[in-house]
């Protein structure tokens, strides 16, 4: 008796299965940031490759898997049919099947190592150098040429080349753009480039793409590129500026709470002493017994102006923190209240603010633009 290829429901039942998984995996796509949505060279390039790839898979795969079928129903077992021929060993096809695939892996091959070298080329012109330093969870941008520290956004102008250094001195972490450029391994005691270009203004997401610890999901940044250069230079001008002087007795008493409680972790120039936010970290923060401005939490100088809170967990939506306002929505108002409920595990243990503390220093960081 002739077995059947399936039995029952089951290819039914297998492919409702696979259905439904596929549709919670493209579920996952939409809204998020995407290699396939290049917005610079580098990425492009790289999206590039893959499309070649999957092309030449494609043609592979359709060859294959048609052949197969054609073959599966055009010389299937029928009733009449004579027993199939018995034969075994072929060297033309084994040639065949060796060397056409060593020929196709040589030219992924090329194309994928052609990819490397033009990813990885020196920039010409005109470029921005800036250091990123991977916290436990967070990352901090400095700016050598300009000498200013910032966290969670990494400003930079449209059509220059930004070259990154990437710094750490706790675990590995990994720099990742998708729009603009791949990931790339940010390894304590090596110091890795990565370049990257952005074609137009706008804010991209940025990833950290090794495993380094509970938070590493919350550890976000915004890639922000200003409309013109002269945008990014006015950026820069204000960044080094030291912070804004309170304004308010609320924004006031915000600045003492910070003085009396935050500065073990916190920078913010002009307000705390000896503190100038210029030194590099990666001079400063490789010996451990010599953190001399190399502290543990974002600088603070000009928090007012970042659209992140603590590498992404929270948005700083500054328009539900205005002062004498409801801050029941606002979201620097949560993190105050309990950062270790927000994001579990890192690094900010304080001790309980009252809500009227909350408010005062609420007032003041927003004010630090
Ligand atoms: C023991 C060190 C420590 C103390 C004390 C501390 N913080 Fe933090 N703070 C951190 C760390 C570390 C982060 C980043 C956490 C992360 O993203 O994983 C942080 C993040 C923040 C952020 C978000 C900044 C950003 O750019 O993402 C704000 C705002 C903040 N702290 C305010 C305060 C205030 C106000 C105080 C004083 C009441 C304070 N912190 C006390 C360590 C500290
Ligand atoms: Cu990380």
């Amino acid at each position: 008796m002739r077995k059947p290829v399936f039995r029952g429901t089951k290819p039914l039942a297998l492919t409702g299965v696979l259905l439904a998984l596929s549709t919670i995996l493209l579920a996952a796509c939409g809204g998020s940031p995407s290699t396939l949505d290049p917005a610079g060279p580098i990425a492009g390039r790289e999206s590039n490759v893959f499309w070649l790839l999957l092309i030449i898979a494609a043609i592979i795969f359709v060859g294959v898997e048609g052949m197969l079928i054609y073959s599966i129903f055009r010389f299937r077992e029928r009733p009449d049919s004579p027993p199939a021929p018995q034969w075994h060993g072929n060297l033309k096809v084994e040639i065949i099947w060796t060397v056409l695939p060593a020929i196709l892996l040589g030219v992924i091959l090329f194309i994928t190592i052609q990819g490397l070298f033009d990813v990885a080329k020196e920039p010409e012109g005109k470029t921005v150098e800036v250091t990123a330093y991977g916290h436990q969870w967070w990352w901090e941008f400095y700016y050598p040429d300009s000498k200013i520290t910032t966290a969670d956004s990494l400003v930079v102008p449209p059509n220059t080349w930004v070259k990154v250094k990437l710094f750490s001195n706790n675990v590995i972490h990994s720099f990742w753009v998708p729009q603009l450029t791949g990931k790339t391994d940010v390894v304590p005691g090596h110091d890795n480039v990565r370049t990257f270009k952005a074609d137009k203004p706008g804010r991209y997401t940025g990833i950290c793409a090794e495993y380094c610890g509970v938070q590493h999901a919350n550890m976000r940044f915004d890639v922000v590129v200003t409309d013109n250069f002269d945008k990014f230079q006015t950026w820069q001008r204000e960044q080094q500026a030291a912070a804004a002087n309170p304004s308010s007795d609320l924004q006031a008493k915000g600045k003492q709470l910070y003085l009396d409680q935050c500065t073990t972790c916190h920078g913010i120039v002009g307000v705390l002493e000896n503190y100038t936010g210029k030194e590099d970290p990666t001079v400063q923060c490789v010996n451990p017994e010599k953190q001399n401005g190399c502290l543990i939490g974002p600088d603070l100088t000009h928090f007012g102006s970042r659209k992140l809170i603590a590498g992404g967990v929270l948005e700083n939506n500054v328009d539900q923190c205005q002062p004498g306002g409801d801050l029941s929505n606002c979201n620097l108002a949560k993190w105050l209240q309990d950062p270790q409920k927000v994001k579990p595990g890192n690094d900010m243990v304080i001790g309980q603010l009252s809500k009227d503390d909350i408010a005062a220093l609420v007032a003041y960081l927003e004010s630090l633009k």
